[in-house]
């Protein structure tokens, strides 16, 4: 297999995280959208040129980190599953992943808007849609603190819902403005932190 992305995307460090818990064999091939020659190489596996995209040992590129985690979900065996196949539990996972991906796409889209990486000039930046960004960012976190069981997100066993906070949680960190309200989420910060020694964490993180 093939990943075709950079770690500085939240969604691909997911994928790059889960490929390593999931001791399944792969080359990661470093993409960047914002360099024109690599952006025509990753047209190829992805038609929206957007990162991750997987091409599997069969030939299929898949495009969007849930398509691609729920491929890699179908390659091992139950007792190492970070998502359960069936039941409550997957549920309620997949439905706090969700309000997780929702805030790190805000984000994602804060980040194309101001700073280093901005797209429109700063005199054309609507500040009430970014500020609005920022607050759902910040409201999806906190609403995710509140559901947290310990010592993992969803109790004694590292998940899928770990693995993608904490490359979300990273991202929005570092991404996040002085100028931006605060994040009031000390159990996610601690996860990260814990979590970040674990070496799929470490060698996929791209500070
Ligand atoms: N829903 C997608 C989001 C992927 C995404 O937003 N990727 C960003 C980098 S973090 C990207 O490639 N943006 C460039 C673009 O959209 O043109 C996923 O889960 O994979």
């Amino acid at each position: 297999m093939k990943l075709y992305g950079s770690f500085g995307s939240p969604f691909t460090r997911r994928v790059g995280v889960t490929l390593l818990l999931y001791k399944l064999k792969h080359e990661h091939v470093v993409l960047r959208g914002s360099i024109p020659e690599e952006l025509e190489q990753l047209k190829k596996f992805n038609p929206l040129a957007r990162v991750p995209a997987l091409e599997t040992d069969d030939g299929m590129a898949l495009v969007d980190s849930v398509t691609i985690l729920d491929y890699l979900d179908q390659q091992v065996d139950s007792d190492i599953l970070l998502t359960p196949r069936e039941g409550e539990q997957r549920t309620k996972m997949l439905n706090l992943i969700g309000i997780a991906a929702g805030a790190v796409e805000k984000s994602v889209s804060c980040y194309y808007e101001e700073g280093v990486n901005a797209k429109r000039p700063a005199d054309k930046v609507y500040r009430p849609w970014v500020d609005k960004m920022y607050e759902q960012t910040k409201d999806g976190l906190e609403a995710i603190e509140t559901l947290i069981i310990g010592p993992w997100i969803m109790g004694d066993r590292l998940s899928q819902a770990d693995v993608s906070l904490v490359c979300f949680w990273d991202f929005i960190k570092k991404h996040r403005p002085e100028s931006a309200p605060r994040l009031n989420c000390p159990q996610l910060e601690k996860i990260s932190e814990k979590a970040n020694l674990k070496p799929e964490f470490s060698a996929t993180n791209p500070d």
